[in-house]
């Protein structure tokens, strides 16, 4: 399977984490982001959104790195990753779509702010941005700091798909100020030391 990526993004991050969990080998295709590859012709055939990660397997192209995270799940019955029990299922669901809603593109926003656009796109940070997204990313982590108070980890008694998918904003260069947020910093502790995390990380930002 190929997947389309790129090193900078943390969606394409959670993926290559999954399939590692998975252990299912993913042909890489770096789509260079800073010289704008994402939205020539020949990607928005694949993606007419314009974004990373894509998988294709085979003749079947899926963008959306939920979607991809659990089309690879589907495909190893029995895992403990994306629990086949209804409810257990839906409460991976539930946070898949919460990181997909709210996390993800607030802190997606402000990496792009204030890492990306200074150091790629030679553009100046948006200071009402910056405090619009930075209030918004406050206000998601007092909700999962407060979740995760009572559990282990975000859905259900073990790792699951969720905890990848919400994690992989703490690869971000962004250093989101996780010592503030206690238990989300003792979930993260859990989480940082997989081998499958650590083999994916995104190389330092000089
Ligand atoms: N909902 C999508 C979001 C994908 C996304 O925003 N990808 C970013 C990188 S993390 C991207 O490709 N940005 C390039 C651009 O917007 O030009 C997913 O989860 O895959």
């Amino acid at each position: 399977m190929k997947l389309y990526y790129s090193p900078l993004s943390s969606n394409s991050f959670k993926v290559r984490v999954a399939a590692a969990l998975f252990d299912i080998p993913l042909d890489l295709q770096n789509v260079e982001l800073p010289k704008g590859e994402q939205r020539r012709p020949e990607y928005l055939a694949i993606n007419p959104m314009g974004k990373v990660p894509v998988l294709v397997d085979g003749d079947f192209v899926l963008p959306e790195s939920a979607a991809i995270m659990i089309y690879l799940a589907e495909s190893k019955p029995d895992n403990t990753l994306y629990p086949a029990e209804p409810q257990a299922r839906a409460e991976v669901n539930r946070w898949l779509f919460w990181a997909a809603n709210h996390w993800a593109p607030a802190i997606g926003a402000l990496a792009f702010e204030k890492i990306l656009k200074p150091r790629f796109f030679n553009g100046e940070p948006d200071p009402v941005q910056i405090k619009r997204q930075e209030d918004l990313t406050q206000g998601f982590a007092k909700v999962l700091n407060e979740h995760l108070a009572k559990r282990q980890w975000v859905a259900g008694d073990t790792l699951t798909l969720a905890d990848i998918a919400i994690a992989a904003a703490f690869a971000s260069p962004l250093q989101l100020p996780i010592q503030s947020w206690p238990y989300i910093a003792a979930w993260f502790a859990r989480i940082q030391p997989l081998p499958a995390w650590q083999a994916n990380l995104p190389p330092k930002m000089p």
